[in-house]
């Protein structure tokens, strides 16, 4: 009998952490449950959830009697936990590839802050209202769209596969696609395309998202 994976995610179906998270086991092809805690009632400070979790925050992984927190470790360890060829290959075999997409799941993870602020997850999930950008926040969008300009186009990924980088920095962008904020036409359709994998449309199903705007 193989260990079975749960993934722990919060109750709303907002957070980016465990997106990222139910992407990389969708696009593994992995069986897994999501188990939701529901972080309003604080659940994760409980101690059945907290002590095992390690951080006490969502997403934690739990494979078999193994619990792992943070986002971009648990898809590294699913990658290595369910390496190719048996399973899809989400981090590439190439060193410099991998490192860049290692690099912009850090970025999505650290930086765009006014736009994280002012366009929140349960703004396109949680059919949360969302007031006109600031013009710091119009900024760190622009400042956004000229990285990602420079990282993917339609038709490409970021490396020369899809992975995990990929759902996060469209996601990143479609928090400001999803409100109607402007975004160059290239980048818009780009994170539709991610939008519409089956991975991601999977995790959409669970939640308020009505489509871009
Ligand atoms: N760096 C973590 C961030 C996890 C995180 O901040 N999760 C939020 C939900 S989006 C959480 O659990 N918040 C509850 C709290 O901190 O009380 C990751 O990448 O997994």
């Amino acid at each position: 009998m193989p260990d079975t994976l749960v993934l722990h995610g919060n109750k709303g179906w907002t957070s980016p952490y465990v997106f990222s998270c139910f992407v990389t086991l969708r696009e593994k092809g992995l069986p897994f449950e999501v188990r939701l805690v529901d972080l309003g009632a604080r659940e994760h400070d409980q101690p059945g959830y907290r002590d095992p979790s390690v951080t006490g925050r969502v997403p934690a992984l739990q494979h078999g009697d193994f619990w792992l927190a943070e986002s971009s470790a648990i898809d590294e360890y699913l990658e290595e936990a369910f390496p190719p060829p048996a399973y899809p290959r989400l981090y590439p075999a190439d060193l410099k590839e991998r490192a860049r997409v290692r690099m912009v799941q850090a970025l999505v993870r650290s930086d765009f802050m006014p736009v994280r602020a002012e366009r929140s997850t349960g703004t396109i999930f949680a059919g949360e209202p969302a007031a006109p950008l600031s013009a710091e926040a119009r900024a760190a969008a622009d400042r956004l769209a000229r990285i990602a300009g420079s990282l993917v186009a339609p038709g490409r990924f970021i490396a020369s596969h899809f992975t995990p980088a990929d759902a996060d920095l469209a996601l990143m962008l479609m928090r400001l696609v999803g409100n109607g904020d402007a975004m160059p036409a290239p980048l818009a359709a780009w994170a539709r395309a991610i939008f519409a994998r089956p991975s991601v449309a999977a995790w959409l199903a669970n939640t308020r998202w009505t489509g871009a705007k």
